[in-house]
């Protein structure tokens, strides 16, 4: 049977996963204050909130990783401030995460933009080298630029989905499409590949968010990826104890 590189990273074949990279992608002005701003509370609410996984870029990842869950190293990146067609290079190797003690690296592609070819090829090389090395590559696969006119549309996010399978992800982040039954179709055009939503900005109440989570899983996706909806939230514990209800509430 094939092995599953994501089982570092899951728990009953879900996941629950805090993603910790937006002071590069956004800027701290952006998303922190003054307790989220320092990447050692957040380290804590994936350890004490029991998340299943960690998403740091390599500097926070060098700082302050403490080992307490599995570590994704995000190994491409960019900050808000260029203007133009979305692109993002990698800065952090294969072998400099799995040094720091990565189960996993996450890669973004912006799927549609003009400089789409070039994330198409450092996710390929980067993929191969992860599973080299018997870690999870995992694709974080954003519709953006010029052409894409509807980034969470059915017909792009299942896009989005399958171009994860094609290119050998074992996993891939995609926008949520707003309901539960276009949403699985997303699940089924990524045939196999583990399917985590992203969770976007702060919903207005934690239902609202809840609610989007339960359409993701009544899909049949694995889990979420989600950093704003919980470290913004007034108390990210809570928060991520009522994510888990959702996510590994059994159907049976
Ligand atoms: P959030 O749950 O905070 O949206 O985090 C998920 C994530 O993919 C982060 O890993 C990344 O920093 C951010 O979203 C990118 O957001 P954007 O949509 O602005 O590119």
């Amino acid at each position: 049977m094939r092995q599953d590189r994501m089982s570092p990273f899951l728990k009953d074949g879900r996941s629950l996963l805090l993603a910790y990279d937006q002071g590069l992608e956004h800027g701290p002005s952006t998303d922190f204050d003054d307790r989220n701003v320092d990447p050692s509370f957040v380290m804590d609410v994936a350890a004490r909130g029991r998340f299943n996984g960690v998403v740091f870029q390599k500097g926070v990842a060098e700082r302050y990783y403490d080992g307490r869950v599995p570590l994704l190293v995000k190994l491409n990146g960019k900050t808000s401030l260029p203007r133009g067609e979305p692109v993002s290079r990698q800065e952090c190797s294969v072998e400099h995460a799995a040094s720091l003690g990565a189960k996993g690296v996450g890669y973004t592609i912006y799927l549609g933009s003009q400089h789409e070819a070039v994330m198409l090829s450092e996710f390929g090389k980067v993929q191969e080298e992860a599973h080299d090395r018997g870690l999870a590559a995992v694709a974080w696969i954003y519709p953006r630029g010029e052409a894409v006119k509807d980034d969470t549309s059915k017909e792009i996010v299942s896009y989005a989905a399958r171009a994860g399978l094609e290119l050998g992800a074992d996993a891939v982040k995609i926008k949520y499409s707003g309901d539960a039954a276009s949403f699985s179709w997303a699940v089924k055009s990524a045939a196999g590949v583990k399917v985590f939503m992203s969770g976007g900005p702060k919903a207005p109440t934690d239902d609202a968010f809840l609610k989007q989570v339960e359409g993701v899983m009544e899909a049949g996706a694995t889990g979420v990826a989600v950093g704003r909806n919980v470290w913004q939230n007034s108390d990210p514990f809570a928060m991520a104890e009522k994510l888990r209800s959702v996510v590994f509430r059994k159907t049976d």
